[in-house]
């Protein structure tokens, strides 16, 4: 660090910086954030656009006592470093070091724990009651983005804090872009907003923002003086906001920090809900990133001079495998539609939206409305497909039971990064998809061991009737046990090895792995028997018929403990009077936190190498 940032090592440091430093701390700020997120990789471009904004938060919020709520949480890190963490960059993500996202163990400015969208508006509004309640008299703000904005539960949010009879300001951080560009009626609306209005300083009444208003014609203002409402609603900005009881303050500058300061300063002294709509440049700063906002939204390692990432291509992985399986699909079958949630890129659906513009569907960050929308889709009569995280998945719970799996609609869920994701930690591990799916009747869950069972998969449940669930992980397919590809029948498993003293019953990624661990068995002469179980639900009772013949069995699974596919093989052999031995190789029911995903494997003992000592050492008990 140097100069203007080194004088900033806790928080409410930056009070002492003076203003004509701000220009020279923000570009030192960029130029840290681009040294080291270009080593350890991260979310870059949002961060390069908060930073002014950041400045003028930590400005005018005086920490711990006022409370600053992220949306997301990915935009995080000027926050971090304006708190004195500047240190933990150097292990930004990784394995014990300092997490990507607010974390409340790090540091008492960061109120919670996130990483999903759209829950900024509502813990805030908590935090007001909260206040209110016990007699505080701190400030509270919410920063959420456009993206973010199109979550429902912002929605809940708002409609809840246009109640608010005391202070709540939200911050609308509003660069256009989701992950990719920003989509729905709310984007439109900002749209509107950004390119009908120059930037106001502060609307303290009707008439000063209408003065500054470019000519009008004669007509239309004759119009509009007839009625105040509607004059309102034509050229004040936010009106939607304003309608919902919650003050407008906007289109603001996000890159100047003084406009800011005196914005949010303004805000803070209003009484109930006030919205800053502030302008922002995602990537601001650095010309790769301004230029590729997609692909710096989140990056590994990369070299500064080209913005070209350092990481390795990955060969084939698994959502490439989706991706040209569905676009094949779709061509077959003219019935088959899309559906993503705020993430074409990630899921691999780019290629159908292209391909099929009229068939693909992005929602916005509204996983629970894909759902609902998808079993809208399926009632008339059509196939969809909602290509989404394991981990955003969770939100839209009850639209799978009670919208899609109630009615038995033909609804495929392709559940991407299922199992350990890696370095965004806590909120982004897909390790409980099997808990909160598989015990849905009449949900189909299957999970593919390798590239050629996910494409049969995805083929099986084009032409199955109800709806089904497909989970496979983060990264490269594998492309092993070509030869092992027994067609794939609706509840069926398939052996891959049969003699044995034990079996292992291996879920999607983990099949590789009972097979490494029974190949390592072997060497220690113990026979060891391999199931690729396929259909974790409904689950084969005839394959569970024959492993009571075993001495032992065990079951592997990246999933949680409790819910998963072990819990309910151990019921089950329980129930049908089973004597042997039986192990649960699985996560543990706990919070996984940050780490590339073979460190985290080897923490939770999910290494073939370790899955083999303990089936040894049961065996030898
Ligand atoms: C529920 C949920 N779905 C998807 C995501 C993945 N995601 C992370 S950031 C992001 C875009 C956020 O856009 P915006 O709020 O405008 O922030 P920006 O990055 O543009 O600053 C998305 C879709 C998520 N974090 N949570």
């Amino acid at each position: 660090m140097a100069g203007v940032l080194e004088r900033i090592r806790k928080p409410n440091d930056i009070k002492n910086i003076r203003e004509t430093e701000y220009g020279q701390l923000a570009a030192e700020i960029r130029e840290f954030l681009i040294g080291h997120v270009s080593r350890t990789g991260g979310h870059l471009a949002s961060n390069l656009g908060v930073v002014e904004l950041t400045i003028a938060l930590h400005l005018v919020l005086d920490f711990p006592k006022d409370k600053l709520v992220w949306d997301v949480g990915h935009q995080c890190y000027v926050h971090k470093l304006l708190t004195g963490r500047g240190e933990g960059f150097q292990t930004l993500r990784q394995y014990g070091g300092m997490s990507g996202f607010p974390k409340r163990r790090e540091s008492n400015t960061d109120l919670f724990d996130t990483g999903h969208s759209s829950t900024s508006i509502s813990e805030a509004c908590g935090l007001v009651k909260a206040r209110e309640l016990s007699g505080g008299k701190e400030k509270i703000f919410a920063v959420i983005g456009d993206g973010a904005l199109t979550g429902g539960l912002a929605y809940e949010g708002l409609n809840n804090a246009g109640q608010l009879k005391s202070n709540l300001v939200i911050i609308l951080n509003d660069n256009k872009m989701s992950i990719s560009e920003n989509v729905g009626g709310m984007a439109s609306y900002l749209g509107k907003i950004r390119t009908s209005n120059k930037y106001v300083d502060l609307k303290d009444d009707v008439t000063n923002t209408l003065e500054k208003i470019p000519k009008i014609g004669t007509k239309l203002v004759r119009q509009i003086r007839r009625s105040k409402e509607s004059l309102k609603k034509l050229v004040i900005p936010g009106g939607y906001f304003e309608e919902m009881n919650i003050t407008y303050i906007g289109p603001i500058d996000g890159h100047n920090v003084n406009q800011m300061y005196e914005a949010f300063l303004a805000a803070a002294r209003k009484n109930g809900t006030v919205l800053v709509h502030v302008i922002t440049k995602k990537g601001k700063g650095y010309d790769c990133a301004e230029h590729n906002p997609k692909q710096f939204h989140g990056v590994g390692a990369f070299d500064i001079e080209t913005g070209k990432s350092l990481s390795k291509k990955q060969e084939q992985t698994y959502t490439d495998v989706f991706s040209s399986t569905l676009l094949e699909l779709a061509g077959k079958y003219r019935n088959v539609v899309a559906i993503t949630a705020a993430m074409p890129g990630g899921t691999g659906l780019s290629l159908f939206q292209e391909r099929y513009p009229k068939r693909f569907f992005d929602v916005g960050i509204a996983e629970e409305h894909a759902v609902s929308f998808a079993a809208g889709l399926a009632a008339g009569g059509f196939h969809p497909v909602f290509a989404v995280y394991s981990t955003f998945l969770q939100r839209a719970y009850d639209q799978i039971l009670h919208d899609v799996c109630i009615n038995q609609f033909p609804v495929i869920f392709a559940v991407d990064r299922a199992g350990i994701v890696g370095n965004d930690g806590e909120t982004h591990q897909g390790v409980y998809d099997l808990s909160y799916l598989s015990h849905i009747p009449g949900l189909t869950v299957m999970a593919p061991k390798n590239e050629w069972e996910l494409r049969v998969m995805l083929e099986f449940c084009i032409s199955y009737p109800g709806p089904a669930a497909i989970r496979y992980p983060r990264g490269m397919a594998c492309r092993k046990f070509e030869t092992f590809l027994e067609p794939v029948v609706f509840g069926v498993c398939e052996w891959l090895l049969k003699e044995g003293e034990l079996v292992l019953l291996a879920v999607g990624s983990m099949v590789e792995t009972a097979w490494q661990a029974a190949k390592l068995l072997e060497q220690e002469g113990i026979k060891t028997a391999v199931v690729n179980v396929r259909f974790i639900s409904p689950v084969d009772e005839k394959m569970l018929e024959q492993a009571l013949r075993y001495q032992m069995v065990a079951t592997l699974e990246e999933n949680v403990r409790r819910g998963g596919f072990g819990e309910h093989v151990a019921c089950w052999l329980a129930e049908h009077g089973y004597k042997g031995d039986f192990v649960d190789i699985c996560l543990p029911d706990q919070f996984i936190e940050h780490g590339s995903p073979d460190q985290l494997k080897n923490a939770y003992g999910l290494e073939a190498k370790q899955v083999a000592v303990r089936l040894k050492e049961k065996m030898q008990n």
